[in-house]
């Protein structure tokens, strides 16, 4: 989580083009001067209440808590902050989540969140997919958007796991191959051993809003960042431009499950909003049993 937050805050001051960069520089600081994170770690924390109050997986729990968290300033995706708002003005998220597009969104905004599944459910990378699958399904109804997730909450938890860079990517390519997933694993293992320009990345993998199009570069930011220091992840992050918060976010959290909160520099945890709210929320979540099962199954076919 603090991983993900530092990504994200630290991220979002590149995000976008100019105009957007010039609207963050007015809304990216706390009173205190503080980066703010944004709707990556938002969504994050909501997951991790959610789960405490409930101690299961409940998405109608889960949608009123995105929904009452949402605020304009903290940078969600347009599709997401209409979804949202509708919710809190009491429609059904199984039916405001089609209301934009009629198999839903496709965006990143599933992915970016689902790293603290993969947290959780470290011990079974079939158990953190389903889990985030299920959880962007409140949000991103299409399978894009939902595959984004199974693929970032199943490579968080083999990173906890300690499993090699390699390893993660052949195991995500192992259950993710369905079109259009196939061709990225590919390049990613390829990169891996050869790193490609700033240039070829962004052209071949991304940087953009849309799940396919971010979540295998945060993949391979992440992994390829795992043995070197985090602010090197975050600056090849800010090279590459666009969807920095949720790359930075996403590749950030990667991270951190490998390390642990504590080997995050702490110049950098001093410099975001909230980081000791986050932790202590985190260490709160790891200390309670969670019933994962009429949760998952809540999440329908
Ligand atoms: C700004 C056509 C679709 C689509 C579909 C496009 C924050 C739309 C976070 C939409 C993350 C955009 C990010 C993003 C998360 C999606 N047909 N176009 N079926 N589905 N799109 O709005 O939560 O940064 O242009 O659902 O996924 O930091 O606006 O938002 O980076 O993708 O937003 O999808 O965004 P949304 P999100
Ligand atoms: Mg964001
Ligand atoms: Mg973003």
């Amino acid at each position: 989580m603090v991983g993900l937050a530092l990504g994200d805050a630290l991220g979002a001051p590149f995000e976008g083009g100019p105009l957007e960069r010039l609207v963050w520089w007015g809304l990216g600081r706390t009173r205190d001067g503080r980066h703010r994170t944004t709707d990556d770690t938002a969504m994050t924390r909501d997951i991790a209440e959610s789960l405490l109050a409930c101690r299961a997986l409940d998405l109608d729990d889960l949608a009123q808590r995105f929904a009452r968290s949402y605020r304009w300033h903290r940078g969600y995706g347009p599709g997401a902050a209409a979804m949202l708002r509708s919710v809190r003005r009491g429609t059904d998220w199984r039916v405001a989540r089609t209301a934009q597009w009629p198999e839903g969104s496709w965006g990143n905004g599933g992915a970016m969140r689902a790293p603290i599944l993969g947290a959780l459910l470290h011990e079974d990378g079939g158990a953190a997919a389903a889990a985030g699958d299920a959880v962007a399904s409140v949000t991103h109804a299409h399978p894009e958007g939902r595959a984004g997730a199974s693929i970032l909450a199943r490579a968080t938890a083999a990173c906890v796991r300690g499993a090699s860079p390699v390893a993660i990517v052949e195991e995500v390519a192992a259950h993710h191959a369905d079109p259009p997933w196939a061709s990225p694993w590919g390049l990613v293992r390829a990169f891996l051993d050869a790193p490609p320009s700033v240039a070829t990345l962004r052209k071949e993998l991304g940087n953009e809003i849309t799940a396919i199009r971010s979540v295998p570069t945060a993949l391979y930011l992440g992994l390829s960042s795992l043995d070197e220091p985090f602010e090197h992840l975050l600056s090849r992050t800010r090279a590459l431009g666009g969807d920095d918060d949720a790359l930075g976010a996403m590749a950030g959290a990667l991270w951190g499950a490998r390390h642990g909160a504590s080997a995050l520099p702490q110049h950098l945890k001093d410099r975001v909003e909230d980081v000791g709210g986050l932790a202590h929320l985190a260490r709160s979540l790891a200390g309670v049993s969670i019933d994962w099962g009429p949760g998952l199954r809540a999440a329908g076919p």
